[in-house]
């Protein structure tokens, strides 16, 4: 009976000890803490992120110490969202034209301040030089080994490890990034998409990554992030999915469109994704996230607490990120924000959402210390 007591003892402790465990398992000793602790954290806290928070927002660029979530709450999120694209052509700016400088430097300062990082990367199609949303076919097994422009996208990873590498906070440590490569893979609208590859190119560029990043580069400062768009079931989900050794947290992207009505079937959708990753993840020991969502312009009053927090709230979510604050588009003619800003019609519910006690912002995850 003691033996048994004891043996039971033991694998508990090696559970928690395997729940821990980075893909990268030479992973910096702050970016292993801010796994362990976003794992002790899973049940009870849910970080509220938002893409380019500090750059700019609705009507407003490159303010300092100002976001549209910070205008509304009186402080920042607790998550922020960045994407490299354009790092891999030498360009100064990204893709939404981020100056890479100007975001090392917002980078750093989160990292200070307790708050967390998430990269993604909408890379140019390697075998064309084209967008991200050039989806000629054939490209992923072009960019792997032995293809004709692997070379091209070795040279591209070396760019993505120099800035992962060169993000250091005011401790000198390196800051630690949930990276989300290869985002929404599932879909068909980039050039690494569920119709532009087999599911086993989408695995080998994936541990191809990884292992370039970390064995060649000595990058360790990642956390994995995988990311699908739609699935229906674990198996779909699970289709790209490079395993367990190669990646530390699962996730997926959606958005809800059109009439407000359109709530109710939102919210079904992604419970019911929700709970399958919440199923895999607690067999594989693992992280779930909600790492892209919104409502264009938020047309819904109630959408933060009538909508969006009823999708994730049953699981163990670890991070919501809603999507960028371009605001007016004057090429497009368009609003183009998933955050509300200072007056924006869903500001209330927004307060009340994240008065609930579970949605974290900055001020919580500052005294969390999510990196010891
Ligand atoms: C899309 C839009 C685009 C943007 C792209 C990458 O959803 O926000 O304007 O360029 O993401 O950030």
């Amino acid at each position: 009976m003691v033996k048994c007591v004891y043996a039971l003892l033991v694998l508990s402790v090696c559970q928690t000890a395997v729940a821990q465990r980075l893909a990268d398992r030479q992973a910096s000793t702050e970016t292993k803490k801010l796994y362990e602790n976003l794992f002790k954290l899973r049940e009870t806290k849910i970080l509220f992120g938002h893409q380019d928070a500090l750059a700019y927002g609705f009507g407003w660029k490159y303010d300092a110490d100002r976001s549209d979530i910070k205008d509304v709450t009186g402080e920042h999120p607790a998550l922020y969202g960045w994407d490299i694209a354009g790092l891999e052509n030498d360009s100064p700016v990204n893709l939404d034209s981020v100056p890479f400088e100007k975001m090392k430097k917002f980078i750093r300062d989160v990292y200070d301040r307790g708050g967390v990082n998430t990269i993604s990367w909408h890379l140019d199609n390697p075998v064309n030089g084209k967008s991200a949303w050039d989806t000629i076919p054939g490209s992923v097994g072009m960019i792997l080994p032995g293809g004709a422009k692997h070379q091209l996208y070795k040279q591209w990873l070396d760019k993505v490890a120099v800035f992962m590498k060169d993000l250091k906070g005011s401790d000198g440590k390196l800051v630690p990034i949930l990276f989300r490569p290869f985002h929404e893979l599932t879909g068909s609208w980039f050039w690494w998409g569920k119709r532009e590859c087999s599911p086993q190119e989408m695995k080998r560029l994936w541990v191809f990554t990884f292992d370039y990043l970390r064995s060649r580069h000595q990058v360790h400062n990642l956390i994995y992030v995988f990311n699908t768009a739609d699935f229906s079931s674990p198996q779909e989900f699970l289709e790209r999915y490079p395993g367990d050794g190669y990646a530390d947290i699962l996730s997926f992207d959606t958005y809800q469109f059109g009439p407000k009505e359109n709530g109710a079937t939102f919210r079904k959708q992604t419970e019911s994704k929700m709970s399958i990753l919440a199923g895999l993840a607690k067999t594989r020991r693992k992280l779930i996230a909600l790492a892209e969502t919104g409502y264009e312009t938020i047309p819904d009053p109630d959408w933060w607490t009538g909508v969006l927090y009823p999708s994730i709230s049953s699981q163990p979510v670890s991070y919501v990120l809603v999507w960028r604050n371009a605001g007016y588009r004057p090429h497009s003619k368009d609003y183009h924000y998933y955050a509300p800003y200072r007056g924006h019609g869903s500001e209330p519910d927004f307060l009340k959402l994240i008065k609930n006690g579970r949605v974290a912002l900055e001020r919580e995850t500052n005294s969390l210390n999510l990196y010891k």
